[in-house]
């Protein structure tokens, strides 16, 4: 990268938009001499990260979500937060074009001088990709925003990416639309810490109520995540701007119990453990993949898995258990 990472730093200290785009950027890139430049980047800003609160936000595409961190957002900047939103633009996935009526451009919160808005590509989320979002996060931290959402694609995988990054997970549900689609019955009931029925309005409420009555039992039939919080069931409209104040302050709530507990840290801890594994077996890949000696040829060994010359499970263990020059286990 033509920036230096030193300027990449004061930029971002500075609060210089473009310069936080760039850093972001450069921890997404996969090539190894960016990488090298994200790790400094990363080993500076490090302890001026953490003092936010990172809200992750699901729901079935359509649902509402990037017009609930719409108007959210502007909310949260009144309350005298600085947000980042890191969000997924479905336009730049597999099915190229844009969706009707998709918000992700978040025109309005784009204007606001607090807040940052960073739609990432759906293959940094998704597939073989690294997944960056965590260090993207925390150099939006480094940079002084302490209201960050994160907006999923809605899918399994990164649901699961997701809730294992942020503070409060939070659920978009509108009425109807299948529960099964909706993630009830696929385990999001069992991540999420706010529920929000979106788009409802005068002519739906009793159906919302409904179907609060409905998810506040099935909530009853699950575990819950945290010691002594019962996850609020809310109604409103984030296109009309209504039940979102209710949202954030069930959100404060929540996080305050939580750093009570102490379990605010503690989660975080966990979260940091996973993200070391995650690179532990990102870095010891990428280190294999060059392997290129007839013995211990990674693309060899790949070619035996892909063409079921013997299991890939089992192929796997005897390239690594070469490398190693160890037994695996
Ligand atoms: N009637 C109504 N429409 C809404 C509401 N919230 C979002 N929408 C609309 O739903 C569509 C999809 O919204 P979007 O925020 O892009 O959904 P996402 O895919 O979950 O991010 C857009 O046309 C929005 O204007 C709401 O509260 N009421
Ligand atoms: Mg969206």
């Amino acid at each position: 990268m033509e920036i230096s990472t030193d300027d990449l730093i004061a930029g971002i200290k500075a609060g210089d938009k473009r310069l936080l785009g760039k850093a972001i950027t450069l921890v997404e890139s996969k090539k190894p001499e960016h990488r090298e430049q994200a790790e400094e980047l990363l080993k500076t800003i490090m302890p001026f990260t953490g003092k936010s609160v990172r809200i992750g936000i699901t729901g079935v595409p359509g649902a509402g979500k990037s017009t609930f961190i719409e108007n959210f957002g502007k909310l949260a900047i009144q309350k005298g937060r600085k947000v980042a939103v890191l969000a997924i633009d479905p336009s730049s996935s597999l099915n190229k074009g844009s969706i009707l009526g998709d918000k992700t451009r978040m025109e309005e919160l784009s204007k606001e001088e607090n807040a940052f808005i960073r739609p990432s590509p759906t293959s940094g989320f998704l597939g073989g990709v690294a997944n960056t979002t965590f260090e993207s996060m925390l150099i939006c931290e480094a940079a002084g925003y302490d209201c960050i959402l994160i907006e999923t694609v809605g899918v399994g995988q990164s649901e699961v990416l997701v809730s294992g990054i942020t503070d409060v997970f939070l659920f978009l549900k509108i009425i109807g639309g299948g529960d099964e689609l909706q993630g009830i019955k696929r385990g999001i009931m069992e991540m999420v810490d706010v529920i929000f029925i979106n788009k409802v309005d005068e002519e739906n409420v009793q159906k919302a109520k409904n179907t609060r009555t409905d998810l506040i039992r099935a909530l009853q039939f699950l575990p819950s995540k945290e010691k002594d919080w019962k996850i609020p069931v809310l109604l409103g409209s984030a296109l009309k701007n209504e039940g979102l104040e209710e949202v954030l302050k069930k959100i404060e709530e929540f996080v305050e119990l939580k750093v009570k507990t102490g379990r605010f840290n503690e989660v975080r801890k966990f979260q940091a453990a996973q993200r070391f594994e995650y690179w532990v077996q990102e870095y010891i890949l990428r280190m294999t993949q060059k392997e290129n000696s007839s013995e211990t040829s990674f693309e060899k060994h790949k070619k035996n898995a892909s063409e079921l010359k013997s299991n890939p499970s089992s192929e796997a263990k005897l390239f690594v258990e070469k490398i190693l020059g160890k037994p695996t286990s």
